[in-house]
Order: structure tokens, then sequence, then C-alpha cells
């Protein structure tokens, strides 16, 4: 064979290759394969000496720029079986440390090269590995003092464990990447979160992996085993309040389609995509226009950029307890593999993620979403009609939507992050707040006994459930019918009637704005009546309304720290529950790309302060919805879900309601039901 033919050979050989490879036709948006978390892994060690130990803190796709994708993805849509263009170079970033810095990578995954690498020179690091907090968390079992320690207190060191937690960072010239080890005694429980050792304060330089502060400051009595555990088969009868059967069918199963990672239902089709640090990630939602007759987008990207989560006690073993669960954590990271039939009805279809652990290798989790079609039995619009001689009419459509969801363990907390489609066009996002409060112990077993502050409620014998807030700062590039946006504030305002054409003295009307640059849309919610709107200023309604989606808003809850205290400089981003910027894509995480041990000089707060332009452009909004927790006793032992939501609502987008030609599912599978379509 010459070498005309073997190249000719290879030709033919890729080719075909690529033909298996079109045949997925993948979206350019699909989350990194495990293959390719083999190859990002591969290609960054061949490119550091071997004797470097890296350790892999991030891995994710590198999305093709918005521009490029969206015009390759119009021309190139799903329904079409092959692209008729190739698709947007394949490309992944890394964060790895090498030598104790953190080096930026950018690899090419169709050319298997690096493209970029940078040095880290800022403050902060990345995310915390599962795989070093193993290591880390073992430490204290081989360290003198603290094994004193455990015997002081009578305990058996081999029921004890012990967790890593974030050390923030309160104002120090030089930092060296550290946790915090806090251990808890698991005998007689598996809610060892309840059985904290409290008084010991154990930390860790993470970078050489070892113990550099030891404190035992105080003995008080490890709480209880009784009255901690939550695993049914544990817990002694009588069990209730007693429900009953609940039939659940979908004949002719879902009535969604999922191809890969892109989910269509009804009148909504969007991508469903993954990161360690935000889990669930949506994006490409747009609706079907049944006037129109076309697809109009809507949410281009949608995720969890943040959630800090502040604890209130000041004290030398808790005042760090300011958490950063998607920057220092990662909610991805910490993803659960859903219980199909529980965590999920059981329609529910499953999707499985993948992220690189800290040497690089992929780790699957299986079930980390699911979708579902959701029936709860409310009203999606109805009316009744009396006004007509011998005529009653009454006209009901129920609420059906699809919701994606995934839940985030990070620890003792358990987080549900739903996302809601409605036929509608409203999308609601619905967080969950359940799992295992922050616990801490004392000497206390009655109110009455009480004399200091305790910063948190005693919602057991010798437990102190600590005060804290949980801020979920959420990501919304929204492209309303096309990626020019403009952010408009309705406010409502009372009007003094001045002259006697009318008894009234007042009404209300609306005044709206167009936000021109970033300081006119840094808005805390309540302050007045409004609405706030992205609207598209080049497109209008017949009736010439601007086309637009409005955001209602779930609970807010300010942020109660000073603004010059550390955690709250490092969380700055929630000193406004909503903020808009221009499209940036390097401006994606709320709290900077490294938040462990950041100085919140890379958050939102100070790149808004460029105050740049935002009319009639492509804008991000960022919601922060909050929650304070005063945690009580019904939060122990494991806290029934405490849920908020937001909602993000067609606002004279549509021409008119979008669902009047909707018609009620048909109901199937219950005894005497006739259906009425
Ligand atoms: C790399 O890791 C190995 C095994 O954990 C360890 O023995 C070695 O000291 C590390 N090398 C460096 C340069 O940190
Ligand atoms: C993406 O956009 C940035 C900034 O506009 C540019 O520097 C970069 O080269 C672009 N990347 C690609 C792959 O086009
Ligand atoms: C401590 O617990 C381990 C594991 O349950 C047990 O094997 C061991 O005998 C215990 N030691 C003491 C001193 O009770
Ligand atoms: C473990 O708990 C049981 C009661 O649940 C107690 O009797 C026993 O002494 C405990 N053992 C240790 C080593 O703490
Ligand atoms: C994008 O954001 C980064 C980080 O804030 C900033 O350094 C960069 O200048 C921004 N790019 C543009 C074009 O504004
Ligand atoms: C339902 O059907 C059963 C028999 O099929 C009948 O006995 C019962 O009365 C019906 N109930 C209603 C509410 O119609
Ligand atoms: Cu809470």
């Amino acid at each position: 064979m010459d070498t005309t033919m073997k190249v000719m050979l290879s030709f033919i050989l890729m080719l075909l290759w690529s033909c298996v490879e079109c045949k997925n036709h993948p979206h350019p948006q699909d989350p990194l394969t495990p293959s390719e978390f083999n190859d990002v892994r591969t290609i960054v060690q061949n490119a550091y000496p071997t004797s470097h130990n890296l350790t892999f803190h991030y891995v994710a796709l590198d999305e093709p720029n918005k521009s490029e994708l969206l015009s390759w993805l119009s021309s190139n849509p799903k329904t079409k079986p092959t692209p008729s263009s190739p698709p947007p170079p394949r490309r992944a970033f890394a964060i790895v440390r090498s030598q104790k810095q953190s080096h930026e990578i950018t690899v090419d995954l169709s050319t298997r090269s690096i493209v970029s690498t940078k040095v880290y020179e800022g403050n902060g690091y990345p995310m915390l590995t599962l795989g070093e907090i193993a290591v880390a968390t073992r430490l204290p079992f081989s360290y003198e003092p603290f094994k004193e320690s455990v015997t002081k207190r009578g305990l058996n060191i081999s029921l004890v464990r012990c967790n890593a937690y974030s050390f923030g960072w309160f104002g120090e010239a030089k930092t060296v990447r550290s946790v915090k080890i806090k251990c808890h005694y698991r005998n007689g429980t598996t809610n060892f979160y309840a059985r904290p050792l409290e008084g010991v304060a154990v930390l860790v330089d993470f970078d050489n992996m070892k113990i550099v502060g030891y404190n035992d400051r105080y003995v008080v009595p490890v709480p209880k085993a009784e009255g901690t555990e939550y695993r049914a088969s544990k817990l002694e009868p009588p069990f209730g309040p007693k429900l009953k059967g609940i039939a659940f069918k979908q004949d002719g199963g879902p009535g969604f389609t999922i191809d890969g990672h892109s989910v269509s239902w009804a009148n909504w089709v969007f991508h469903v995509g993954f990161d360690i640090r935000a889990g669930l990630v949506i994006s490409q939602a747009s609706i079907y226009d049944l006037q129109k007759q076309k697809y109009r987008p809507v949410l281009y990207k949608g995720f969890v950029s943040e959630l800090f989560v502040p604890y209130q006690d000041p004290s030398e073993e808790w005042y760090y307890a300011t958490f950063f669960d998607s920057g220092e954590y990662g909610l991805g990271q910490y993803m659960s593999s859903l219980q199909p039939l529980t965590d999920c009805p059981p329609n529910a279809e499953f999707i499985d993620a993948y992220y690189a652990s800290s040497d690089g290798t992929p780790v699957k989790i299986s079930n980390a979403f699911c979708i579902f079609e959701k029936y709860a039995g409310d009203i999606m619009w109805r009316h009744t009609e009396v006004g007509i001689p011998d005529e009653v009419i009454t006209e009901v459509r129920s609420d059906v939507s699809l919701v994606v969801r995934m839940v985030s363990t990070v620890a003792n907390y358990d987080y549900v992050i739903d996302w809601e489609f409605k036929p509608s066009g409203s999308i609601k996002s619905v967080v969950g707040l359940t799992g295992i409060l922050g616990l801490k112990a004392g000497t206390y077993t009655n109110t009455d006994q009480i004399k200091e502050d305790i910063y948190g409620t005693l919602i057991a014998d010798n437990t102190i459930g600590i005060y804290h807030d949980h801020f979920f700062t959420y990501y919304l590039d929204l492209d309303i019918d096309g990626e020019a946006n403009s952010f408009v504030k309705s406010n409502l305002e009372t009007v003094r009637v001045k002259d006697d054409t009318t008894p009234r003295k007042s009404y209300w009307t609306v005044v709206s704005e167009t936000a021109k640059t970033e300081a006119d849309a840094k808005i805390n919610l309540g302050s007045k009546p409004s609405q706030l709107l992205v609207v598209n200023p080049n497109k209008k309604s017949k009736q010439g309304n601007k086309i637009g989606y409005r955001l209602l808003p779930g609970p807010a809850a300010r942020p109660l720290l000073l603004n010059d205290d550390y955690p709250q400089i490092r969380a700055a981003f929630t000193n406004y529950d909503v903020w808009v910027t221009p499209y940036n894509k390097s401006e994606k995480w709320v709290g900077g790309l490294y938040v462990d041990r950041s100085r919140g000089d890379d958050t939102l707060a100070v790149w808004s302060r460029r105050n740049r332009k935002i009319e009639n452009k492509d804008i991000v909004l960022w919601y922060t919805m909050g929650f304070h927790h005063v945690p009580c006793q019904e939060d122990f032992p494991v806290m029934p879900t405490l849920s908020g939501g937001f909602e993000l609502r067609p606002t004279n987008f549509f021409e008119s309601n979008p669902v009047l030609k909707t018609l009620s599912p048909k109901l199937v599978g219950w005894p005497n039901c006739t259906s009425q379509h």
C-alpha cells in the first residue's frame, strides 16, 4: 500500500467514524462525556512533569461563544438528522492545582490539544474536591491532641467521624488554602450531625494536608442519640399520620421526549446541562407560539450561580461557617442520585451526570436529574357563567407542567431544585430545603436555663439549631424573542385626584422606566410596588405593547450582616435582590471564579461598578431568593421541606392567552372517571 492509498484509507475511516459520531448529532451544550473527561485528564497530565501531583478542581464544557452557538443551532436544528455544517469546536475548561498554584487550562477536544493555559495570581482558591476532603478528614485520627480530646469526653474514637468546612476569609493579609474540621459521634444513630463534639476546632492546611491549628476550648455533653434517627426501619411504632395508597398512571408513556440532553414537551423545547458547580443548567428554552406558528426564544440559560449560607454564631468554633455551596463545595459535586418513586413520581425519566474527580477521572451520578409531567390537581384556568338565562357554563382546564429536578446534598442540608415549565409560558424555579440542620451542642435542656445569647434555638436536649440564611442567586440570561433586550421597572404609583370629577381621592397607575445602565437595575424588592420586566424593545405586540417576561419574585430576605463584615464582602452579590449586567461569557459565577477564601474582589458587586450600558443589549438578570432560618423543634431530627420559588411569566409576549385552546389531559385509570376530552 503506498502512502496516498494509506492517506485515502484513513480519510475514509475518518468519514465513517465521523458518521458514527454524527448520528448522535450532539448538542454543543451537552456536558462533557466520560471519554471527554478522560481525554482532558490525559492531555493535561501530559503537559505537566509526572512528578507534579495534579488535582482537578473544575472540569467542564467550555461553551462556544454565544453568537457562534446560536448561528450554528439555527442552521442545524435538532429536527435535521445530520448537521449541515460542523458544530463549533468542542472545548473543555479545567482548573487544576499543581505546585500550590491554580492553573486555568482550555483544551480543544477535537484536536486533543491545549489551547491556552494561565496561572491564576489573584485571591481565592477553586472548589474543594471530595478527594482532598477525604484525606483531610482522616488527619485528626492520627493527631495526639485530638485523640486525647476524644478520650477526655469518654468517647470511642472508632465511632467518631469528621467533616471539612470551608474557612472563609476574615481580613487576613496572607492566606493559605485551609479548611476547618469538625467531628461528630455516630454511636447509636446515623444522624451523627445531631451529635457534635463541641468545643474542638481543627485547622488543616489543605495544600500541605497538615493540621496547623488545634483548639479544645471546652467540654459539653455530646447530645444523646435517642430521638435523632430518621430511618423508617429504626423507628418504633406507632407510625402516622396514615396516608392511603395513591394511584398514578400515565398510559402510553410520558408526553415528553428526551433526545440526549434536549427535551421537548407540549409547547416547550429546552436543553438540560450539568456543571460540577451549578448542578442543573437549563438552556435554550423556547416556546411554540400557536398563533405565530413558530418557536420563540425565552431563556438562553438559567442556573443557580451561588448558594450563600452564613451561620450566625460568632464564637471560635462557628464564626467561619459562612458557606458558598456552589463556589466552595459544588452543587453538582454533591448531587444525590434520585430515588425512583420517591424523589420523583413514577412517571419520571432520569438523566445521569458525570463530573471529574480530583484525579481527573470521571465519576457517574446515576439518576442525577429527573423529568416528569406534574399534575397536582391545580387549575390552569376556569370560568363559571351563570349570567345566561337557563344555562350554566363552566369551563375548566387542569394545570399540567413539566418539571426538571435535581437534589444537592451538601453535607447535612438537602436542596431540591426544580425548574418547571408551564404551557402558559411560565417558567418557575422552586427550591426545597430539607435534611439536617447545622447543630451545636450545649449544656441546656430548657430555655429557662439560658441566660446568654446562644445564637440559635434550643431544639432538643443539649442541641442548638444555629440561626442562618440561605441565599440562592440565579443566573438568568433571558433572550426574549432575540438577544437584544431591555430591563424595565414598572412602578405602581399612587395618584392624588386634584379635581372633583370623581368622588375618589386617589388611584394607582403604572409608571415605567427602562434601565439605561447597571446602576439603574440594582433593586431591593419590596421597597416599592413594581413589576420587573425583561422586554424586547425591538418588537411589539399587535396592540403595541412591549413583548416581555416579568419576574414574580419568591421569598426575599435582605442580608442582615453588616456590609463591611467579611462574609458579606465576599457575598456582596446579595446586597441587592436583582441586578442586571450586559452578557459577558466570563461573568457566570456571582461570587467569583475562585470563591474558597475569596476576598470579594471578583463578585457581581464589583463587575457592576463599571456601570455598563444595558439598554437594548444582550442582558443577564441576577436574582437572589433568600430565606432567613430561625430553626424550630419541628426541624429536628430531619426537617420537613421548606420551599420557595419564583416565576418568569410572559407579559404581552403572546397576543392573548396562549392556553385558551389547551384541552385538559385525558384522565385515565381512575374508577368512575369520565374524561372530558
Ligand atoms: C504526590 O503524591 C504522592 C502520593 O500521594 C506523594 O507521595 C508525593 O509526595 C506527592 N508529590 C508532591 C510533589 O507533592
Ligand atoms: C469568543 O469571543 C472572544 C471575545 O469576543 C474571543 O476572544 C474569542 O476568540 C472567541 N472564541 C471563539 C472560539 O470564537
Ligand atoms: C469502639 O468501637 C469499635 C467499633 O464499634 C469496637 O470494635 C471497639 O471494641 C470499641 N472500643 C471500645 C474501647 O469500646
Ligand atoms: C453507645 O451508645 C450506647 C447507647 O445507645 C451506650 O450504651 C454505649 O455506652 C455507647 N458506647 C460508646 C462507646 O459510646
Ligand atoms: C468580561 O468580564 C470580565 C470579568 O468581569 C472582564 O475582565 C472583561 O473585561 C469583560 N469583557 C468585556 C468585553 O466587558
Ligand atoms: C363509581 O362506580 C361504582 C361501580 O362501578 C359505583 O358503585 C359508585 O356509585 C360510583 N361512584 C360514583 C361517585 O359515581
Ligand atoms: Cu436552613
